[in-house]
């Protein structure tokens, strides 16, 4: 597995992405107030989180905190056994709640495990149930980092892999709920950086579509007027331009497509029609959506889909096109080929 780590220094905030032009201004904000404090806080970035050097990680847990698949999987993985031993004193953890370890051999410190809510149970119950867990999510796990003295935290994208979370509702409560609290007077200045770490390009894309109504540039963040070239030329006695001053902080693209312990080296995927397809897909049952007891791990090393044969099975699918695989790679943030490699086991229920 490739070890490289990214540290805190490379994770780009807001305020450098708007001035690399990664992120665009929108013409009617929601939030019209821009915050220089706030956009030097929020990062974005899409990367495996199990790579990044901050204070604290969030996972996207389920209720018996054993473990599973998506990032729940790689953050086991990478963290090693010990993990597993200290999340089986919890006592699990309820939907909407989250929990706080030690990182074992992760390069964080800390792992906070968040329990999202599964989509398409909670949102027929009305009320808008699905956003309020969704929120508590994101808040309790700040409580905690702050709690626990964690000055940088990384948020995966919970709920929007098999939760089934729609990627933009969930960066919108996600980017709400988090901008509400750094407000609180409370907890002005308590975080130096919280980071939203997305994997899929689908969930990248939504977070650049929505973070600018909630964190609109201030006029330091936006190059100085329209006409002038995005990319200036060097001063006298200058070697580089500010502009690749800026992109050199951003961090290098992973070597290779990011694999993890226990999983075969994966094929580079080729690209040469847009129309072409990865296809990312679980089946689950829907009686599996109704409880999470008694799961159990099995290898998915093979990579095929996990497939229960009951009735009715309720498929979940994430897919992403090749061109958005090349739209990242050259974007220069990260270049991966197929980010949900590391579903390489996954914890299905014990039928
Ligand atoms: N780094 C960052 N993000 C990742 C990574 C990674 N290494 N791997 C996946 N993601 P999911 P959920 C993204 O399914 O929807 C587990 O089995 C992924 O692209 O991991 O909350 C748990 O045990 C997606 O955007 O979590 C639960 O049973 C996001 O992480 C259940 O899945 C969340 O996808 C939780 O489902």
């Amino acid at each position: 597995m490739a070890s490289t780590t990214i540290p805190l220094s490379q994770i780009p905030t807001l305020s450098l992405l708007y001035k690399l032009k990664h992120l665009a201004p929108v013409a009617s904000p929601i939030i019209p107030r821009p915050s220089e404090a706030l956009n030097n806080t929020i990062c974005l970035i899409r990367n495996d989180i199990t790579k990044l050097e901050v204070d604290c990680i969030v996972n996207a847990a389920n209720e018996s905190l054993l473990g599973g698949g998506g990032v729940d999987g790689a953050i086991h993985r990478a963290a090693g056994p010990d993990l597993l031993r200290e999340c089986r004193t919890l006592n699990g953890c309820s939907t909407g709640d989250a929990k706080i370890t030690d990182a074992y051999r992760l390069p964080c410190k800390k792992v906070i495990h968040a329990v999202g809510p599964i989509y398409f149970v909670e949102k027929p119950k009305g009320g808008n149930r699905q956003e309020t867990l969704l929120r508590s999510c994101y808040r309790r796990s700040l409580q905690l980092a702050i709690e626990n003295g964690m000055k940088s935290i990384a948020f995966a994208a919970l709920s929007t892999g098999v939760y089934g979370y729609p990627s933009e509702e969930a960066a919108r409560a996600a980017i709400n709920e988090v901008r509400a609290f750094l407000e609180e007077p409370n907890n002005i200045g308590k975080l130096e950086r919280v980071i939203f770490c997305s994997f899929e390009r689908k969930d990248e894309a939504a977070y650049e579509r929505v973070i600018p109504e909630y964190f609109p540039p201030t006029e330091q963040d936006l190059p100085q007027s329209s006409t002038e070239h995005s990319e200036p030329k060097p001063q006298e006695g200058e070697s580089s331009t500010s502009f690749e001053i800026l992109a050199a902080k951003l961090p290098d693209p992973p070597p290779s497509e990011p694999v993890l312990d226990g999983q075969p080296e994966a094929k580079k995927q080729k690209v040469n029609a847009d129309e072409t397809e990865t296809l990312h897909h679980v089946i689950i049952s829907k009686d599996d959506l109704k409880s999470e007891d008694d799961w159990e791990e099995v290898d998915k090393s093979e990579g095929g889909p996990i497939e229960r044969l009951d009735d009715e099975p309720v498929e979940v699918a994430k897919a992403s096109t090749a061109a958005d695989v090349q739209s990242v790679q050259s974007s220069g943030i990260i270049d991966f080929d197929e980010p949900a490699s590391t579903e390489s086991s996954m914890m299905v229920k014990d039928w």
